[in-house]
């Protein structure tokens, strides 16, 4: 039996690193399954396993997932009750935001955010491209870093065509496991190639027409770092699915507005029309920006199935 790390998978196949070093092809005994969770992965990238090792094919079979620390969850389509884990075992989470070409909506940014409070892993913002921007863009950027500052997330400024930034995030992401998210085309893909230019990874072009990215990544990926340290590469998601969320906890994950919450007169209230509600006259006053507030009433307004 041999122990070993899940560095990417892909349905049947997966890739798993060794304690010494060696990568193995592995697949996976056929009634493996995961305690009560109902995901249509039973291993992901990041877990921690135990194989057995076949010297004559010079692959493995996974016979155990270890118990994880966390697990980062995406539903697998809309009306299914199945999730797919997109990472286990991570330790801090960095959200990857443009904000021309293309740019991210600041709901996205919000229940990426959302979703990472709720799983309590450290989330830090990066802008990327910073070398496109002109003086309204930059003025946006310096909105955004004053919002989600005041509210406690770090954002980090990076350009990968000037390659400023780049110093910051190795520090940070030194010696941990680092999932890395964002839209489609914002340049996850491209951070993992400087900081390690052997991966050689496959990159995407941005297309006129949409201003969009392609989709370019579409496992995600785990990759060693020179630096010491893994980091999660994940493909660009349309939206960051906000699951096992009941409507009633959703405002807990907006730190901003759950502190002030406190503060209203009942205490099941929802922040939407209850009279005296401390959040709607923070919001009114601004002492809560409404961006925020306006990414709370869509995220509570979306489709019941997906908070359960
Ligand atoms: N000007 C500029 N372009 C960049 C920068 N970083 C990345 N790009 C470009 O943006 C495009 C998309 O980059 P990718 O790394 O493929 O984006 P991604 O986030 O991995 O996209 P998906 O895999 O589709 O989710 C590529 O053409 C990169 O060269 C940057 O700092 N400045
Ligand atoms: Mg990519
Ligand atoms: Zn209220």
């Amino acid at each position: 039996m041999e122990k070993g790390i899940v560095l990417k998978s892909t349905g049947s196949r997966y890739r798993i690193l060794c304690n010494d070093g060696k990568i193995i092809e592995c697949s996976i005994k056929g009634k493996l399954r995961i305690k009560e969770l109902r995901t249509t992965n039973p291993v992901a990238v990041g877990d921690n396993v135990l194989f057995e090792y076949d010297s004559r094919s010079g692959s493995g079979v996974i016979t155990e997932v270890l118990d994880r620390t966390n697990y980062i969850l995406r539903k697998a389509s809309n009306l299914s009750k199945h999730s797919q884990i997109i990472a286990a075992n991570i330790d801090q989470v960095f959200l990857m935001i443009t904000i021309i070409l293309p740019e991210t909506p600041v709901e996205f940014i919000d229940r990426f955010l959302i979703t990472a409070e709720a799983y309590r892993i450290p989330a830090t913002i990066i802008i990327n491209k910073t070398d496109l921007y002109g003086e309204p863009e930059i003025e946006k950027m310096k909105y955004l870093e004053a919002l989600y500052g005041k509210i406690g997330y770090e954002s980090v400024r990076l350009s990968l065509r000037e390659m400023t930034g780049l110093d910051t995030l190795k520090s940070r992401m030194k010696d941990k496991i680092s999932l890395v998210s964002g839209n489609s085309g914002v340049g996850k893909t491209t951070l993992l190639n400087a900081f390690d230019p052997d991966l050689n990874l496959k990159t995407g072009e941005i297309s006129d027409y949409h201003k969009q990215g392609k989709h370019i990544t579409t496992f995600p990926e785990m990759h060693r770092m020179p630096f010491g340290g893994f980091v999660v590469d994940t493909p660009g998601m349309k939206g960051f699915g906000v699951v096992d969320m009941e409507k009633s906890e959703i405002y807990h994950f907006f730190r901003e507005i759950f502190r002030i919450s406190k503060n209203c007169k009942f205490n099941n209230c929802l922040h939407l029309d209850e009279p005296g509600c401390a959040v709607r006259t923070a919001v009114e006053n601004g002492d809560i920006d409404f961006l925020r507030y306006r990414s709370y009433l869509n995220i509570m307004d979306g489709d019941d199935r997906k908070y359960r």
